[in-house]
């Protein structure tokens, strides 16, 4: 047990409380990040709750990553929603998504942590032959995903990949998309709103970000996923820092599980490749004035001024070079201090920054897991063990939520949350 787990209280007690979650939101070999909100399989949430199963459970952690790239289309994508089994409790749905696979799915991807979350797993898994049978079926799935990236989101090989969808982010209300959204026609029907039947409308994005955000799902359908049309015409197209970042990392990441199990493939040549021309790209998201990695409006060439969490993921990353980490060391020192518990999710000095609208300055735990993984990686131990700290006591204090009010440290969102669950496992355990 780490000697964060003996500083806060109950550890055996919150170690349960976590399993219990995961097994109960187990519907049968992929987990629901929590019921009736998101009643289906989400891509980063499986990858990081894998990551909670593989602490106690090694044959259902692979199965979750199984049942994941089980979703995996033909040109190499792994969705962001797979709709296992039909469920009126979400909106959109499949329908609204018009993708006719067999099995269901929306049509743009989510942050690929999938790659660094199996390394991770790789060197936590005592069961050997289990681990080889599942690495033979699942490397050259994600060879292919990691290519998707490269190759449909980056056409112009410019080291940038696009993103053209909030939620693709994973942080679909987060202020840096506000200025690229506003841009995006609103669809002018009338829907039914889910979410709010189950979350308070106050911790949850407004109907001029869902009316757009269906607009894009719709101009997705309507150009039938056909990845040249999209990148010629979609009307929202971000650089967005987060995604980049959780790449990078997880390519280099998949090329050292290939390496450690010797599979040659001219493929992994490719992402070598891409992997420099990232780290040869990143400074045109740098702000020199600012001393930060901004996102980037594609359309407009602007960056998206505004301070959130995304950006310290270059950490994550290592993509920054020793003079911008030790800037994002001072200023993660300086959110810390200005935030009641953890890394929020908006700075809390932007103007923007509300701390119990979702991904507009609450507190989500993944997010400083792997602010705290990169700030280990630079070797800055007693930040990265502060985060870790700050983060657990949000559990101790208000449980296994979705996110926390970055103010008093309350639970918002859903409950009984599976990623959160997942990542108390992986410190506590
Ligand atoms: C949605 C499931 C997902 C997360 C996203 C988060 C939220 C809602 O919930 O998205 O409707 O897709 O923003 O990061 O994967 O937990």
């Amino acid at each position: 047990m780490s000697n964060i787990a003996q500083q806060i209280s109950g550890v055996a007690a919150h170690i349960e409380q976590a399993k219990l979650i995961l097994k109960k939101n187990d519907l049968g070999g992929y987990t629901v990040p929590t019921h009736g909100l998101y009643p289906f399989q989400w891509n980063w949430d499986s990858a990081i709750t894998a990551l909670g199963w593989m602490m106690f459970d090694e044959a259902r952690a692979w199965k979750e990553i199984e049942l994941l790239l089980s979703g995996q289309w033909d040109n190499g994508m792994i969705p962001h929603v797979l709709f296992h089994k039909d469920s009126d409790t979400y909106f959109p749905g499949p329908d609204v998504w018009g993708s006719h696979l067999k099995l269901k799915s929306t049509s743009i991807s989510q942050p690929p942590v999938l790659a660094s979350a199996i390394k991770i797993m790789v060197e936590q898994c005592q069961d050997k032959d289990l681990l080889k049978q599942n690495l033979a079926q699942f490397l050259p799935k994600l060879i292919e995903y990691h290519l998707w990236w490269y190759r449909e989101r980056d056409p112009e090989n410019t080291g940038l990949v696009v993103s053209y969808h909030p939620w693709e982010s994973g942080m679909d209300n987060s202020p840096a998309w506000d200025d690229a959204l506003a841009a995006v026609p609103a669809v002018t029907w009338e829907y039914q709103r889910r979410d709010l039947n189950h979350i308070d409308s106050s911790q949850r994005p407004k109907k001029k970000e869902y009316d757009r955000y269906l607009y894009l799902v719709e101009f997705f359908k309507n150009n039938q996923f056909d990845s040249e049309k999209i990148y010629a015409n979609c009307p929202y197209k971000v650089n967005d820092i987060g995604i980049i970042s959780i790449l990078h990392k997880a390519t280099k990441d998949l090329l050292s599980v290939c390496a450690s199990v010797n599979l040659q493939d001219d493929a992994l040549d490719i992402l070598e490749q891409k992997v420099k021309l990232t780290e040869s790209a990143i400074n045109q998201l740098w702000c020199e004035n600012d001393q930060f990695f901004y996102n980037r409006d594609v359309i407009t060439k602007q960056l998206c001024r505004v301070k959130t969490n995304g950006s310290l993921l270059t950490l994550f990353a290592e993509l920054a070079d020793q003079k911008q980490a030790i800037a994002l060391k001072d200023l993660s020192t300086s959110w810390l201090s200005a935030s009641a518990y953890a890394v929020s999710s908006t700075h809390p000095d932007s103007e923007l920054y509300e701390p119990q609208r979702y991904w507009r300055g609450p507190v989500w735990l993944h997010i400083n897991w792997m602010i705290a993984l990169g700030l280990e990686a630079y070797n800055y131990p007693q930040l990265s063990e502060k985060i870790k700290n700050s983060s657990l006591a949000l559990i101790n204090k208000s449980g296994y939520f979705e996110y926390f009010n970055a103010d008093t440290g309350e639970g918002c969102g859903g409950g009984d949350f599976s990623w959160t669950a997942a990542i108390a496992l992986y410190w506590l355990l």
